[in-house]
């Protein structure tokens, strides 16, 4: 009986989630964090950005192109998916539809008999990458286009062939953009169709476009999201690209009472053009660059989705790998492996949900929601607080010799995302026998992961203080590192 009345005591609930909440696949999609991108077609040979729907097909002959050498930088520079452009603007398919001319069966490589979207596909499933697909609405090439219904039928034929011939299929991106201009011709799209397609031939594909359903623009292509980025978004009313699109300031940051969680990825290319240009050999970012796109993506709770102009011989330019593998040094010297300086130290905090005060001669019992459970390394578990608290703060002791210069902090966001305001301190002198704390940063959302700069720092404690929560704040993880 009295064992029985123990073990009651020590089960404290979770807390409740707050809505809007995020749906597995969406869950999924966040902690894959860093993904590729792939623009590879005609404008590679042309030297175009928007192709015009009219280059002959002939112009698409790599010399020696190879998916796996794609994938093994990729998989060597830790990103866990790749996107290709299927079907770019100028309407060309890299895979041998039967919708269109227009595509890799008229070009002389592999006597058009080359499937881009099949070799990529099978070197995915060897390397263990994921496989998506980019499909432009915008379609200069297709006769049909613009004339509706019909165009609509052609695209939804072309998203069925690429999304039930190449296996499983982790996100397909629906691009807004589209320049036709007062007098071109004037396509109304039917989303609600593509949808219901991606919805039924690959239900945990995530669908990217300017308004998800799944996942948003962030409203640049620069790389990076706001310092307050919101999961959510207030999606109603808006559409895509030139269409009504909700405005730049809630790509980027999101809104904090958005009725829909559709989360932001971050897209940019490597070089200043999506298609490759020779004359940008020079012009490739450099991994201090990366680096600090990856922190404000990644590190802004948004998905980093970094793109290769892959180039006329068909492979990722020897530059960009040399770039991106840098990039991948920098991040695993800071944050890899054996870097966080947080990691199972003490730690205490003024609120821990389910508190109970002991008395002297009780035994110390292990707290579900204690604040060593954001330091355990266990994304599972995590610190909490009791209902109704809406502001709290933890401390870890840290070892005062070493220097750190980045706070990480991160939620559970299956229990949607929560705080609105921290601020991240450590004691004013080294003994801190005066209790008083001088503020390294303040910061308002955290979400899937908050990536925090601050001044090169040595100090005894660290202390995160959650200012205002939209509910009982919790924290996954509070990790502390030294970026070289
Ligand atoms: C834009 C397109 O117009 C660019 O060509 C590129 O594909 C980029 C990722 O999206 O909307």
């Amino acid at each position: 009986m009295i064992s029985a009345l123990l073990t009651m005591s020590i089960t404290v609930p979770p807390p409740a989630p707050i809505a809007p909440l995020p749906s597995p696949r969406q869950v999924a999609w966040q902690d894959l964090e860093f993904t590729g991108f792939i623009h590879f077609g005609p404008n590679t040979f042309t030297d175009k950005e928007w192709g015009h729907g009219d280059e002959p097909a002939q112009v698409f002959h790599p010399t020696a192109l190879d998916a796996r050498q794609w994938v093994r930088v990729m998989k060597d520079a830790g990103m866990k998916g790749v996107v290709v452009t299927a079907k770019h603007h100028d309407g060309f398919c890299v895979w041998p539809t039967a919708f269109s001319t227009h595509s890799v069966k008229a070009s002389p490589w592999k006597d058009g008999k080359g499937d881009v979207l099949r070799e990529l596909s099978d070197a995915c499933r060897e390397g263990g990458l994921k496989f998506g697909v980019y499909l432009s609405p915008w379609d200069r090439n297709n006769p049909q286009y613009g004339t509706g219904e019909a165009y609509n039928e052609v695209f939804r034929s072309q998203l069925r062939e690429v999304l039930s011939c190449y296996g499983p299929i982790f996100e397909v991106w629906f691009d807004g953009a589209c320049g036709e201009g007062p007098n071109g011709k004037r396509q109304v799209y039917d989303f609600p169709s593509f949808r219901a397609i991606v919805r039924e031939l690959q239900p945990d594909a995530v669908i990217f476009s300017d308004v998800g359903p799944d996942i948003r623009w962030v409203g640049n292509e620069q790389g990076w999201a706001g310092d307050t980025c919101w999961a959510m978004l207030k999606a109603e009313g808006h559409g895509i690209g030139n269409d009504n699109p909700p405005p730049q300031k809630s790509l980027t940051e999101g809104n904090e009472d958005g009725e829909s969680w559709i989360p932001a990825e971050c897209d940019v290319s490597i070089r200043p053009g999506w298609f490759y240009h020779a004359h940008e050999d020079d012009k490739v970012k450099t991994p201090t660059q990366l680096l600090d796109l990856w922190e404000r993506s990644v590190g802004h709770n948004a998905n980093f989705h970094l793109n290769f102009p892959v180039d006329r011989r068909g492979l990722i330019h020897e530059r960009d790998v040399a770039s991106v593998l840098g990039l991948r040094a920098l991040i695993d010297a800071a944050y890899g492996p054996g870097t966080d300086l947080a990691r199972g130290r003490p730690t205490a905090a003024d609120s821990i949900r389910g508190f109970e005060p002991r008395g002297a001669n009780e035994p110390l019992r292990p707290e579900p929601f204690g604040p060593d459970k954001a330091v355990d390394g266990d994304p599972a578990t995590f610190w909490a607080t009791d209902d109704g608290t809406t502001a709290a703060s933890m401390e870890i002791e840290l070892d005062s010799s070493r220097e750190f210069d980045r706070v990480v902090l991160a939620e559970p966001i299956a229990l949607g995302q929560r705080v609105k305001r921290f601020r991240i301190s450590v004691p004013a002198t080294p003994s801190n026998n005066h209790r008083d704390w001088i503020t390294l940063a303040e910061g308002t959302t955290i979400g899937h992961k908050r990536i925090v700069r601050v001044p090169v720092t040595k100090a005894r404690h660290v202390r995160i203080e959650i200012l205002d929560s939209r509910a009982c704040p919790c924290l996954s993880s509070v990790s502390v590192h030294r970026t070289r």
